[in-house]
């Protein structure tokens, strides 16, 4: 089994609900399974400030997918959610999974590129991360912690623990 971390973003449509669902997607996705997840956040909304705020959260997976297959998966569930890929690329969205690590790999696909390339700056994406795994390292040797240093909190708050 591979571990591997997905996060998880919404803000439009009942971003809770969005979150909530494709949380139970996650734990029931073939040859996989949920090992931890983050508590929910909500986060101001980065790039343009006229969108509503985000619901966000990290969960923990172990999979036997390659990393395209977990790609695959994950846009599934997206398009479930009524994701529309044209959206713009800083614009609202009902639904967001992004593969931010797998293993140790560092995957530089057009389709796919892990780590994350935005997961370094995201508090977002980082206190959650921080919160279910500490003591991560990243490929390049970069530890969480020390990201997590240079990482305001930007106004990220808890807003509860996801449903089991
Ligand atoms: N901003 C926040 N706070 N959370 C997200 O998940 C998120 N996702 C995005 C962009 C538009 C970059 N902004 C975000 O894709």
């Amino acid at each position: 089994m591979i571990e591997t971390y997905v996060g998880i973003g919404s803000n439009l449509a009942d971003p809770l609900a969005q979150v909530s669902v494709a949380l139970q997607e996650l734990s029931v996705l073939q040859n996989t399974q949920l090992v931890k997840c983050s508590s929910l956040y909500a986060s101001r909304p980065m790039g343009p400030q006229d969108q509503p705020p985000y619901v966000n959260s990290v969960v923990k997976l172990h999979t036997k997918l390659s990393p395209l297959a977990l790609l695959d998966e994950c846009q599934r569930i997206e398009q479930h959610h009524g994701r529309l890929r044209k959206d713009n690329r800083w614009g609202p969205r009902t639904l967001d999974l992004d593969i931010l690590l797998y293993a140790q790999q560092t995957i530089n696909l057009a389709k796919l590129v892990v780590p994350h390339y935005g997961m370094r700056q995201r508090e977002f994406v980082l206190y959650p991360l921080f919160e279910i795994s500490p003591g991560l390292v990243l490929p390049c040797g970069t530890t969480l912690a020390s990201l997590l240093d240079d990482c305001p909190l930007n106004g990220l708050a808890k807003i509860g623990a996801a449903a089991q």
